[in-house]
């Protein structure tokens, strides 16, 4: 590391390959049938990741789309209404599973910066009535991707929850990037998960696994997203090599995201001095990096495929609003070079 490569891939965090120890962990793996519940590897992931949530049991499943879905079919039953957050991964960037495949009407309610407003939530409940569906569960995304990668802290979630238990809903949380709001808040990943019902993150995201998500909860609910995840076609054999990365992540990729997030912040700061790019430099708490080009008087679309004749990689959020995210394998000298490009690119408009 520390030498440029030939394209700096800021597109996602997903992008990360394994690190060479995740690489031998997989060679070594002790393998078994995970339908049979025989894989040593998963049985050990599972419980490092339920007893590291705070939660009783945990199951491995094959992204994080599958967990969300799984689990807005365990939480529900078909024709529900769902609430969840306007800007939400469920709503936006899951192909409308929530609708196509587990029949549940998703209710968006807007939201400052992601995190859900208690007294919307009350607004947007029903009475019972025949004319209504029942509701049935509230979802909140933590970090929230498409509102920067902003945090819900646990004070947040906990008000959230008072309303969930006064209206018997259950709260489910997508916690993809769950250890970037518990490094950035230094707070105990368990005061975001005590909370809610249960939730899901990712391995494959910043922890740098290859493949991988896994839902978090009470023991029942967990069974019942086994079978849920059976219905899906995502039961897996030798998933041990899945699993053996993702021992590694728990045990030694969380504190590094710290520096992720600085580097991120690092990258704010210097676009936000560049002329015509404008950065909301309050909502860059983790590792995602939005920036808005329009007073350049170019498209988001644009400066993208000039970015990438200047080997840099990065992904747009809508016409004017450009994304970057930072990750492991991305250092400083990145990101002062992807500054460079940015700012060489905008001098020539
Ligand atoms: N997000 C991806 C893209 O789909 C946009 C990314 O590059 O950020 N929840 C959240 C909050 C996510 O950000 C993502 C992935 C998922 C769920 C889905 O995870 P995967 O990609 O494993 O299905």
């Amino acid at each position: 590391m520390g030498e440029v490569p030939e394209f700096i891939d800021l597109r996602s965090d997903t992008v990360t390959l394994p690190t060479d120890e995740m690489l031998e962990a997989i060679k070594h793996a002790e393998l078994g049938d995970d339908v049979f519940r025989e894989d040593p590897t998963v049985n050990t992931l599972e419980e490092m990741a339920a007893k590291t949530l705070g939660k009783d049991a945990a199951l491995l499943v094959t992204s994080g789309t599958q967990a969300n879905l799984i689990s807005l079919m365990s939480n529900t039953k078909r024709g529900d209404m769902v609430l969840l957050e306007a800007e939400s991964h469920i709503y936006w960037y899951e192909v409308g599973a929530i609708s196509a495949v587990a029949g549940l009407m998703p209710w968006p309610i807007k939201s400052a910066l992601g995190a859900l407003d208690p007294e919307r939530i009350q607004a947007a409940l029903r009475p019972k009535n025949i004319h209504f569906p029942d509701t049935t569960l509230i979802c909140i995304e933590n970090t929230h991707n498409r509102h920067g990668g902003t945090v819900i802290t646990p004070r947040q979630i906990e008000a959230i929850s008072e309303i969930a238990k006064t209206n018997d809903l259950k709260l489910y949380m997508d916690g993809a990037r769950i250890f970037n709001a518990a490094v950035a808040l230094k707070t105990d990943v368990k005061k975001l998960s005590k909370h809610v019902d249960n939730l899901m993150f990712c391995l494959s995201k910043g922890l740098s696994c290859p493949v991988g998500s896994i839902v978090v909860g009470e023991a029942e609910f967990i069974e019942k997203a086994r079978k849920t995840r059976k219905i899906l076609g995502g039961g897996m054999r030798q998933a041990g090599i899945i699993a053996a990365p993702g021992i590694i992540a728990l045990e030694k990729m969380i504190s590094r995201l710290e520096e992720d997030h600085k580097n991120a912040r690092a990258l704010a700061e210097g676009l936000a001095e560049t002329t015509g790019v404008e950065v909301e430099l309050r909502n860059v708490q983790t590792n995602i990096v939005y920036f808005d080009v329009h007073t350049l008087g170019i498209t988001s679309e644009e400066i993208v495929s000039k970015l990438k004749e200047n080997g840099v990689l990065a992904l747009t959020l809508d016409k004017n609003i450009v994304r970057m995210v930072t990750h492991l394998g991305i250092e400083k000298v990145h990101i002062d070079r992807t500054l460079n490009a940015v700012e060489d690119i905008a001098r020539k408009l």
